[in-house]
């Protein structure tokens, strides 16, 4: 029976701690064999229908987690922290999974030694406020029926949490009850004010200066674009530029590419030509955030880079034509990679916006993941965008709403049409022709990019690309900035592990 609870957790590098025989007790509703199973489901706790699957066994001990416990071992569902002098009630189950002494974390890895299913569901807890030497009060939490983690420590294991936390804790949990959480905050553009704050590092600040460093991707993820200047003119240096962020993202280009006008080129991005406004690789299921184009060459006429906000765009196709804004978020897309070798295809709508059901990271304060998409019409006219697509190079035939005389397509046509306009009119678009030295960092889920043709006849262009992935940027920009945006005070507690013992 204990085998419903033993499982192996295979991990990259094998280093999460805990869950091995010797590092659990034994659950102590897993030793209530003849704990009488009940249908009374208390509020709260889930209710398991009858199995025909699942050995008697197993089904019995999973319903002694959901029937309430004996009468012997009451419950306490909250334990009353005061915080500005208010007593609130915390989940007890909250505040016990939430320990991070160094008995409940593993030593080095500060993972957890124990899964949250190991508390037992009689557990009580006593709390008392403290005063430190410093003036900084903490909450002490003395536990009853408690899941202890192995310890050499004979002292029984109690909980502590700076009251900032828990007040930090509350204030969250109150602000999602009152609104949607606010989006991340982005600084959207046109031609004329991107010209004026343009974003610039020189590649000596990026690379030793701690804070010009912070202060550069920061600005990267506001206005999502950024220029490095006087970079060396080398081609291996390109990835000394994306680590600096965190590991590149490789992909069937390479780890790095090229970009230069060559014969049978694979991409058309390889070649002279005018390469509209777009955006890379929306064929896959996660496109990459950043894209980075480092030149090394720019010694033939043309080839004068341009940069559209389609954050911006979309903002205004919102305002003058909410219509057209929802067949855009709504009718789907589809981009394809096909040669002898490749075949990658995704479908997605041009814009996505972020979704406001509970769940959603949106809830908790994370910017960049999966969220669901809003359901109303009114939700989409309200909620924020989350990311843009839109690559006209890479789109495949339509799949859906195309048969006889369906509004969808023609829907979707006229949008599209009428936001390809907003994104090349001139007053929104940037143009520049990249110097050698320069590299340009850019956000590839909201700024388009596109180049004019050039004369490959008289000189050579030459352009080295990369990919960095979104987690690995939101990772860079919380440890520049030691927080998120939106981030409350206090918060920070939940990733900082207590070593001291
Ligand atoms: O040639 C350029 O400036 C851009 C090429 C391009 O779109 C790409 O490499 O993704
Ligand atoms: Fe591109
Ligand atoms: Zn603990």
């Amino acid at each position: 029976m204990a085998s419903l609870f033993k499982r192996a957790r295979v991990v990259r590098g094998g280093c999460l701690p805990a869950f091995s025989r010797s590092y659990r007790a034994t659950p102590w509703r897993l030793q209530q064999a003849s704990t009488p199973i009940t249908e009374v489901t208390p509020a709260g706790r889930p209710a398991f229908l009858k199995s025909g699957t699942l050995p008697q066994k197993t089904v019995e001990s999973m319903k002694s987690w959901a029937s309430p416990p004996a009468p012997d071992a009451p419950s306490q569902s909250t334990i009353s922290i005061p915080i500005d002098g208010q007593p609130i009630e915390f989940n007890t189950f909250f505040l016990r999974d939430a320990c991070r002494c160094p008995r409940c974390l593993d030593h080095s890895s500060g993972q957890k030694q124990y899964g949250t299913a190991d508390i037992p569901s009689n557990l009580q807890g006593k709390a008392q406020i403290q005063t430190g030497s410093d003036g900084h009060q903490s909450v002490r939490i003395e536990w009853e029926n408690d899941y202890v983690p192995p310890s050499p420590s004979p002292e029984p294991h109690t909980t502590t949490f700076p009251l900032s936390y828990l007040a930090a804790v509350h204030a969250r949990d109150e602000a999602s009850h009152r609104s949607a959480p606010s989006p991340p905050r982005k600084t959207l553009w046109d031609a004329s004010k991107i010209k004026k704050e343009l974003p610039s590092i020189s590649y000596t600040d990026y690379l030793t200066s701690a804070p010009a460093f912070a202060t550069a991707i920061h600005a990267l993820d506001r206005y999502g674009l950024l220029f490095l200047r006087d970079c060396p003119d080398s081609e291996h240096e390109l990835p000394n530029i994306v680590n600096r962020i965190g590991p590149l993202r490789d992909t069937f280009y390479g780890p790095t590419w090229d970009v230069k006008s060559v014969p049978n080129a694979k991409n058309i991005a390889y070649t002279h030509h005018y390469l509209a406004l777009h955006m890379d690789l929306l064929y896959m299921t996660n496109p990459p955030h950043l894209q980075f184009l480092h030149s090394l060459r720019a010694r033939c006429p043309g080839g004068e880079s341009m940069f559209s906000d389609a954050f911006h765009a979309a903002e205004i196709l919102r305002r003058e034509g909410p219509d057209m804004f929802e067949a855009l978020a709504t009718f789907p897309v589809t981009y394809h990679y096909r040669s002898s070798e490749q075949w990658y295809s995704y479908t997605r709508p041009t814009i996505e916006l972020w979704g406001k059901e509970s769940g959603s990271e949106r809830d908790t304060n994370d910017s960049y993941t999966s969220s669901s998409h809003p359901k109303t019409n009114t939700d989409m006219l309200a909620a924020p965008i989350k990311c843009i697509n839109w690559s006209p190079p890479f789109q495949a035939p339509f799949r859906t709403s195309v048969s006889g005389s369906r509004g969808d397509m023609s829907a979707y046509h006229a949008a599209a049409a009428a936001f390809d306009t907003l994104l090349n009119a001139p007053e929104n678009l940037y143009e520049y022709r990249m110097r050698e030295g320069d590299c340009v960092i850019f956000d590839n889920r909201r700024t388009l990019h596109a180049r004019r043709a050039f004369d490959a006849s008289t000189g050579e262009r030459w352009l080295k690309g990369a990919y960095l992935d979104d987690d690995v940027f939101r990772s860079a920009l919380r440890v520049a900035g030691a927080r998120e945006e939106g981030w409350q005070d206090g918060l920070d507690y939940e990733t900082w592990t207590d070593k001291s013992v």
